[in-house]
């Protein structure tokens, strides 16, 4: 007697794993601060009512890492590429802007949401680009 291999799940399967793999690869919602993140330096200094950061993007790493900004600020990112091309992506806050070098892009929006948010480079600069990341950390208002 022969028994037949049941295939019908499969494709649910399958299905089931590219959704782990979306969600767990697009995860760019907040995740909880972690007591350790509440311990860390508020990032560049506040210049009238706004805080600027100066950023640098090289291979593969952004400086600094993590930018550190306070609930309700507006913040402007100040941020130049110093070899190549890359981009800095902050899905949550919708930024993702192309960074030339050393070209200054200037990137501004309001830490409306506290939390931990991933960041990315967004634009393909070499081996070492899937790994180029980092964190946008928001620290809750008023403390
Ligand atoms: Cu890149």
């Amino acid at each position: 007697m022969m028994k037949r291999i049941n295939i019908t799940g499969l494709p649910f399967l399958i299905l089931g794993l590219f959704w782990v793999a979306v969600t767990a690869g697009c995860a760019s919602g907040p995740k909880p601060l972690t007591e350790a993140d509440k311990q860390l330096q508020l990032s560049g200094q506040i210049v009238n009512e706004v805080r600027i950061v100066k950023m640098e993007a090289k291979k593969y790493e952004f400086i600094p890492n993590p930018i550190v900004v306070r609930q309700g600020e507006k913040v402007r990112l100040e941020v130049t590429s110093t070899d190549v091309n890359h981009g800095l992506a902050i899905p949550a806050y919708k930024i993702n802007r192309k960074l030339e070098p050393a070209k200054l892009e200037v990137i501004e929006f309001t830490a409306y949401q506290n939390g931990s948010f991933p960041t990315h480079c967004s634009v393909f600069c070499g081996i070492g680009h899937s790994g180029m990341s980092g964190k946008l950390i928001v620290l809750p208002a008023g403390q």
